[in-house]
C-alpha cells in the first residue's frame, strides 16, 4: 500500500484545517516557513502545502515534488506566486466565503469612524454619562455622503450592496469598468477622491497598489473626507495619512489593516479621529471555519480530481501526473 500524500503546514494555521486534512493526508508540521527546518529527503516527499501567511521562493525551490500551495485568506500576497507559476505549481486562496463578513466589518468600521461609537461606549463605561452628561455630538455623519470604493471586486461589490441600503451615493475606481453595476466609474483614484467625501479601500496588495492612497489623494478627498481601509495596509502612505488627519486635510479614518502588522504607527495611535481594528474583518468563527474548509477542500479536490476549487488567476493549472487523478491510479 502506498503512503499517504504528504502536506506541509508551516507555522500556525487554524486547527480546523489540520482536522480536515488528517484523514486524507500525512500532515508534516514545521514551526515556520523556513527551508532549514526540513531535511532534503523529507522535503522531497512533500506534494502539497497548506499555509496561513507567507511562503517564499526559497521554500518552493526546496520542495521538488510540490504541486499545490493552498493559502488561507483571499489575499495571497504572502505566497510567491510567480515562483510557483514558473514551476507549474497551483496556488489557491479562499475567495467569496468571507465577502459578507468583510463587508459587514467595513460598514461597522465606517459607522465607528463617523459616529465614534467606541468612544461613546468608553464614555458610558467610565461613568462620564452619569457625571458629565451626554456624549458630545459627532461632527461627522454618514448622512449625505458619497462613497468611492477603491476596488469593486467580490468584497467591494458586497460593500456597495450594503451601502445602497444606507441611501448614500456610490462610485468606484478599478483598472477596468464593470458592465454589471450602475455606480459612477472613475478611471483614476485621485479623480474619484476629488468627487467623493468617503473612500473605502478594498484592493489587493500588488506592485501597482503600493502606497497609492498618498498625500495628493488625501488632499483630493478633502476636509470632510473619511478613509476606510479593509484591504491591505500596503496601499496607504501611513505617514501622509497621519499628517493629513492631524492637519485637518481629511476629517477621519477607520483602519483594519496596517503597513507592518501588528505594528501600528504611534502617530496614528495618538490621534483622536481614527478608528482602529486589529485586522479582524473576516475574524468570526463561522467565516474562519469556512475559509479553513476551503483550504482543505482545495487540497482534497486537487489530489482526488486533479482540479483545484479556487486557483488564483495566475495559476490556472490542472494536475499533471501523466497517470490522471491520484484516486484513479
Ligand atoms: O482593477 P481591476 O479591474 O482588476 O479591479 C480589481 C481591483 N484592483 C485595482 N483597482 C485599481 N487599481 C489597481 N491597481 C487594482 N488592482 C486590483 O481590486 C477588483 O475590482 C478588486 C479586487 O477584487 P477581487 O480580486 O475580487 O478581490 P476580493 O475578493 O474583493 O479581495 C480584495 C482584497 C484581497 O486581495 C485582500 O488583500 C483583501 O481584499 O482582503
Amino acid at each position: 500500500m502506498s503512503a499517504k500524500t504528504r502536506i506541509l503546514v508551516p507555522g500556525p494555521i487554524r486547527e480546523r484545517v489540520l482536522e480536515r486534512l488528517k484523514d486524507r493526508f500525512d500532515v508534516v508540521r514545521i514551526e515556520r516557513a523556513d527551508p532549514a527546518l526540513l531535511a532534503r529527503s523529507e522535503a522531497a516527499a512533500i506534494s502539497g502545502v497548506a499555509v496561513s501567511g507567507s511562503f517564499n521562493a526559497a521554500l518552493i525551490e526546496h520542495l521538488p515534488s510540490l504541486e499545490i500551495i493552498a493559502s488561507f485568506g483571499v489575499g495571497y500576497d504572502g505566497v510567491d506566486v510567480s515562483a510557483a507559476a514558473s514551476r507549474g505549481i497551483a496556488v489557491t486562496n479562499t475567495p467569496d466565503v468571507l465577502n459578507d463578513e468583510v463587508a459587514d466589518t467595513a460598514i461597522g468600521l465606517l459607522l465607528n469612524t463617523l459616529r465614534r461609537f467606541p468612544q461613546a461606549e468608553t464614555w458610558l463605561r467610565e461613568g462620564r454619562w452619569k457625571r458629565e452628561g451626554a456624549f458630545p455630538l459627532t461632527p461627522l455623519t454618514l448622512r449625505g455622503r458619497t462613497v468611492g470604493i477603491y476596488g469593486l471586486g467580490r468584497i467591494g461589490l458586497a460593500i456597495a450592496e450594503r451601502l445602497k441600503g444606507f441611501g448614500v451615493g456610490i462610485a468606484y475606481h478599478t483598472r477596468r469598468p464593470r458592465a454589471d453595476v450602475p455606480y459612477a466609474y472613475y478611471p483614476s483614484l485621485i479623480e474619484m477622491a476629488d468627487a467623493v467625501d468617503t473612500l473605502i479601500a478594498i484592493v489587493p496588495k500588488t506592485a501597482e497598489t503600493h502606497r497609492t492612497i498618498d498625500a495628493p489623494v488625501l488632499r483630493a478627498l478633502g476636509p470632510n473626507g473619511v478613509l476606510i481601509n479593509v484591504g491591505r495596509g500596503w496601499t496607504v502612505d501611513e505617514e501622509a495619512l497621519a499628517q493629513a488627519l492631524e492637519n485637518g486635510v481629511i476629517a477621519a479614518a477607520g483602519l483594519d489593516v496596517f503597513y507592518d502588522e501588528p505594528h501600528v504607527p504611534e502617530a496614528l495611535l495618538a490621534l483622536p479621529n481614527v478608528a482602529l481594528l486589529p485586522h479582524v474583518a473576516s475574524a468570526s468563527v463561522a467565516t474562519r471555519d469556512a475559509m479553513a474548509d476551503l483550504v482543505a477542500d482545495n487540497l482534497r479536490a486537487w489530489f482526488d480530481t486533479g482540479i483545484a476549487l479556487t486557483p488564483v488567476p495566475e495559476t490556472p493549472f490542472t494536475r499533471k501526473t501523466g497517470a490522471g487523478p491520484e484516486s484513479l491510479r
